[in-house]
């Protein structure tokens, strides 16, 4: 057993007998990060004496986030995944990029933001050196962004209004970085959302496989095989000239947007490290699969899983409020197909990285990555089964935004 696996072995036998604050402890500490490292590494931003917590922040499944409190402020502390991102360097590059050209763009008169505020996580420099990143000796680079006050994100849904939010949300970032020059961003994640490319990288990671054949195993493999031509939807799209690239997030997914603790409108998007070209149906696709599904990626009861289409509705209405005149009639018409095949494709890479023992995604027991590739075939499969009702919803929601 490598060093990996046996960390991750501790992690998993303690996860069987343990309550989620020590599971998160002992993860912490698999990967090295107990609270004198955590303390070491803020201080390459902070002053020492100034800081006054370091805790665990969100849920995200590739980078490790923290929150430091330091001298009264509240900044977000990260250590970037250099297994998923292999250049550090191009993603805090591209950071950069990006909130140039938005804070350019807010200091110019932007109706569609109807008053309301917009922030970016903004990049803090190492103390000494002003670099972007800071390479600690035990490994690992990290670095601090800002945290954007007084607004808060969410895991789950709470309602049609909050939907609607989270569209406009998406349709302001959109907005925002489309005239972005792509000469400006570095490819820092090759082949991201091109589904036949994960669907090669599965096929491949089912042959190396040494995992025993099961029941639920079985039910992925067939899963996939009856959907191999559709993997090729969109990219087929673009081929004929039908779609175009475009900037995008790439990872826009529910708790990636920011929304105002008061007044619950959206306020900024956060986890920047995928925005490059591509289709902006990745996007929309990622909105609808993690906003529509109110069991959430890990629902333990895959009967509870459902795509809610009267949340879609809030959604795309409030993402056409923002986006409607720069989409054109065949980014419309494939929509649909968006929310179907980013759900498959997310359930793809989570199956094809437990076959490959879980070394992509962050596992909290070594059938979670499997657990999680059932949940979104299974929002995949709710979302074929609407699918006639969701492409009238999208039409009339188009006509409603036209005479708007
Ligand atoms: C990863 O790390 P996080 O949670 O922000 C992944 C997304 C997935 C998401 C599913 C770079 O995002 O593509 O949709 O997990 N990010 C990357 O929760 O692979
Ligand atoms: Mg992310």
């Amino acid at each position: 057993m490598d060093a990996l696996a046996r960390r991750r072995s501790k992690v998993f036998s303690c996860v069987q007998r343990c309550d989620t604050t020590r599971i998160r402890a002992a993860v912490m500490q698999a990967r090295g990060h107990d609270s004198h490292h955590l303390q070491a590494v803020a201080a390459a931003f902070h002053t020492p004496d100034t800081i006054e917590s370091i805790t665990p922040l969100g849920s995200g499944n590739v980078n490790d986030t923290y929150l430091v409190r330091a001298a009264g402020r509240p900044t977000v502390l990260q250590r970037i995944n250099t297994q998923v991102f292999r250049q550090p360097q191009l993603v805090m590059q591209n950071l950069v990029s990006v909130g140039n050209h938005v804070q350019a763009r807010l200091r110019q008169p932007l109706p569609a933001l109807q008053g309301r505020r917009w922030e970016l996580p903004e990049v803090i420099t190492t103390r000494h050196g002003g670099a972007p990143l800071y390479a600690c000796s035990q490994g690992g680079f990290w670095r601090t962004i800002s945290f954007i006050a007084a607004a808060r994100s969410v895991d789950v849904i709470e309602g049609p209004e909050q939907a609607r939010e989270l569209g406009f949300g998406l349709g302001m970032f959109h907005l925002l970085i489309s005239d972005l020059p792509s000469e400006q961003l570095a490819d820092t994640l090759e082949g991201f959302h091109i589904t036949p490319l994960y669907l090669e990288h599965y096929r491949q990671a089912l042959v190396r496989s040494e995992l025993e054949r099961c029941a639920r195993t079985d039910h992925c493999i067939a899963f996939i095989r009856n959907r191999e031509a559709f993997a090729s939807v969109l990219e087929n799209a673009r081929a004929r000239g039908e779609l175009q690239l475009r900037p995008i997030h790439g990872d826009p997914k529910i708790n990636n947007v920011m929304l105002d603790g008061a007044t619950g409108q959206a306020v900024g998007l956060v986890d920047l490290d995928t925005v490059k070209p591509g289709l902006i149906h990745y996007d929309i696709g990622d909105c609808l699969r993690s906003c529509c599904n109110r069991a959430g990626e890990d629902a333990p009861d895959l009967e509870a899983v459902h795509f809610d289409a009267d949340l879609a509705a809030a959604i795309l209405k409030g993402y056409f409020s923002v986006a409607n005149a720069f989409l054109s009639d065949a980014d419309i018409a494939y929509i649909v197909d968006a929310a179907r095949l980013i759900s498959f494709e997310l359930g793809l890479r989570f199956f094809s990285d437990y076959l490959a023992g879980s070394t992509y995604f962050k596992a909290s027991y070594p059938e979670h990555n499997l657990h999680r590739a059932l949940v979104q075939f299974r929002l995949t499969e709710s979302i074929e089964a609407q699918e006639a009702e969701l492409r009238a919803l999208v039409q009339r929601l188009r006509r409603q935004a036209v005479l708007a």
